[in-house]
C-alpha cells in the first residue's frame, strides 16, 4: 500500500486513518504546488496533479472522501465506519460528504482569495462571503455536536473527513469562539496519537 502525500493536505486524512486502522503503508512524499505533482508520470495517477492518491497492489484511486470509505470498506471489519443496517449509516455517510460538499469549497475560495492569488486580484467580497458561508457550515457541525463528542456518535470515518476539513477551516481563519462543540471537537481530535502521527509525515 503506498499513498501520494503531501504535509497539511488532505492526504494526511488518509495517513490518520491508515494509522488508525494499524496498517502498513508506503508515504511518496511531495509538497502542495510541488511541480513534481505535474508530470506526465503523475497525471496518470491524478489526472488533476493531486494529492492524496492511494496505490492498493493494481488499484490507484483518488478524491479523499472515496479513499475513506475505500480503506473502510475493505479493511475495517465495522470499527470506524457503521454497518449499512444501523440507523446512524445515513449519517454517517453525510457526514463524510459534508467535508468535500459543504466545507472545502469555503476553505479553497479563502485560500486562493488571501494566499495565492496577487494583491491586485484579491476579491474581498468574495472572502467576507466565504467567510459567512463556512461560518454557517461550521455553526451546522457545532449544533450536531451538542452531547456529542464525534459527529454520529463513535469516532468514524466521518470524523476523519469533516473533522480535518473543521481543523482546516480554523487553520485559515473560520471564528470559531463562539462554537465551544467545534473547539472542543478539535482538540479531541488532536489529541489521537494517530492524528499526531500523520500530521508530523
Ligand atoms: N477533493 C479532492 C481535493 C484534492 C486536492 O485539492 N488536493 C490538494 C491538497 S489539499 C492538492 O493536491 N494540491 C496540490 C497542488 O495543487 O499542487 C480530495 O478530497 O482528495
Amino acid at each position: 500500500m503506498k499513498l501520494y502525500f503531501a504535509p497539511n493536505s488532505r492526504a494526511v486524512r488518509i495517513a490518520w486513518l491508515l494509522e488508525e486502522l494499524g496498517m502498513d503503508y508506503e508515504i511518496e512524499k511531495y509538497s502542495v504546488g510541488d511541480k513534481a505533482l505535474r508530470t506526465p508520470e503523475y497525471y496518470k495517477l491524478h489526472p488533476m496533479g493531486r494529492v492524496p492518491v492511494l496505490e492498493d497492489e493494481s488499484i490507484k484511486i483518488y478524491e479523499s472522501g472515496a479513499i475513506v470509505e475505500y480503506l473502510l470498506s475493505k479493511y475495517d471489519k465495522g470499527k470506524f465506519c457503521p454497518d449499512k443496517t444501523d440507523s446512524t449509516f445515513p449519517y454517517y455517510l453525510q457526514w463524510l460528504h459534508y467535508a468535500e460538499g459543504s466545507i472545502m469549497p469555503q476553505v479553497n475560495t479563502i485560500v486562493v482569495e488571501t494566499i495565492l492569488l496577487p494583491p491586485e486580484r484579491k476579491n474581498e467580497v468574495n472572502v467576507a462571503r466565504a467567510f459567512k458561508l463556512l461560518n454557517v457550515a461550521l455553526l451546522n457541525v457545532n449544533n450536531n455536536l451538542e452531547n456529542k463528542d464525534f459527529l454520529t456518535g463513535t469516532f468514524s470515518g466521518a470524523d476523519i473527513m469533516t473533522g480535518h476539513a473543521c481543523i482546516g477551516a480554523k487553520r485559515v481563519g473560520a471564528d470559531i469562539s463562539d462554537l465551544t462543540n467545534v473547539e472542543s471537537y478539535i482538540d479531541r481530535l488532536l489529541s489521537r496519537p494517530a492524528l499526531q502521527k500523520a500530521i508530523k509525515i
